[in-house]
């Protein structure tokens, strides 16, 4: 660790280093310094395949932020001058650590409404960024055919020990094939267009200062091009609900129709001119389809023994699967009274 950080230009002399263990994915370090604190990330290779594509992809979007004075992840450079680090076959980078705090579920109406904006703002700068420029750092990430037809590929080797505990899950899943069609069909049409997208704006990745204003978004490595639907719906699919995805008792996890009214109102207030008809009329579906998406993501897997989230135990996969295809039926059951609640918001 100490060889990685004197490859940084972290300045001043080194007081602590300690792990921060809140991401599913990237290893997180904490460092201080006596006069600064910063955020080192280990990324993770086996799943961001193309580390190089994707920090070019955040240097890019983070600095076109900061010239348009929007708070965005800083990067601190290497003494060479770069914005990550190579070392042991590893790679490796920093930003200034932001004083703030972090959500794994939306405690308030206000902390929702402060997130949508965010969201909003985020959508409505980078809507001027030359979306050329970015890498596809991960193909097919909300491609939900795809990731469909991984997950059936995966039913076919799996164990049945782990198998016979998500039949009804299993079924479920299979009868979406059409939705999950849905979206990337408008994409291939070009109905819908890709935008500059976050791609993971769960809520645990917005910061919101001591007054819970939202500051802004983090954990960049999945910018690229993508429809801001999935972006909204993901925002929504953590934001809006009672519980979050670690919930196992699905007594307690609903869907809130007052957070997300108040998440619409104020995201189309920032940006729902730039959207375009279709977008506007499938936003309900995606939310739907991104519950269904991650569920798919989650049982897969729990189906493959825990190779890609981070788990404690080994169940947790199959817990989070569960809570997220509980959420995809509750938006299925209530798509009518949605869709009238979006309808209040649309100019
Ligand atoms: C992962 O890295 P993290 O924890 O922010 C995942 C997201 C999922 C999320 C579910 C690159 O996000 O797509 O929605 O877990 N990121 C990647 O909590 O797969
Ligand atoms: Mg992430």
């Amino acid at each position: 660790m100490k060889k990685v950080i004197d490859k940084f230009d972290f300045k001043g002399k080194i007081k602590s280093v300690k792990e921060n263990k809140t991401g599913l994915i990237n290893s997180t370090f904490i460092v201080s310094t006596c006069s600064f604190k910063y955020v080192l990330q280990k990324i993770n290779t086996s799943i961001f395949k193309k580390p190089i594509s994707l920090m070019e992809n955040i240097e890019l979007t983070a600095d076109f932020l900061k010239v348009l004075g929007q708070a965005s992840l800083e990067l601190v450079k290497s003494n060479d001058g770069d914005s990550f680090i190579e070392y042991n076959s590893g790679y490796w980078r920093a930003f200034k650590y932001i004083d703030s705090t972090t959500y794994f579920k939306a405690d308030s109406i206000f902390i929702v409404s402060e997130s949508a904006k965010c969201l909003g703002n985020f959508h409505l700068h980078l809507n001027q960024f030359p979306i050329e420029k970015l890498n596809i750092s991960i193909p097919n990430f909300h491609n939900t055919s795809v990731i469909l037809n991984d997950f059936k590929v995966r039913l076919e080797v799996a164990d049945n020990s782990v198998l016979t505990r998500c039949d009804a899950e299993i079924d479920y899943i299979l009868s979406k094939e059409d939705d999950c069609k849905i979206i990337q069909n408008l994409i291939s049409q070009n109905k819908i267009p890709l935008r500059v997208c976050h791609n993971d704006p769960k809520i645990s990745n917005f910061l919101f200062d001591n007054e819970n204003n939202a500051i802004c978004l983090i954990d960049l490595d999945t910018v690229m091009p993508g429809t801001v639907l999935f972006d909204i719906a993901d925002a929504i699919r953590t934001s809006c609900v009672s519980e979050s995805e670690e919930e196992s008792d699905l007594n307690k996890v609903f869907f809130k129709f007052d957070y997300f009214e108040e998440f619409i109102k104020s995201y189309l207030n920032k940006n729902g001119d730039n959207l375009n008809k279709y977008e506007l009329q499938n936003i309900v579906k995606s939310i739907e389809i991104i519950f269904l998406e991650q569920g798919i993501r989650f049982l897969s897997d729990y189906l493959s023994f825990n190779k890609y989230y981070e788990v404690t135990y080994p169940e947790q996969n199959l817990v989070r699967a569960k809570n997220q295809l509980h959420l995809a039926r509750q938006i299925e059951l209530n798509v009518l009274s949605l869709e009238n609640i979006l309808l209040k918001y649309i100019r």
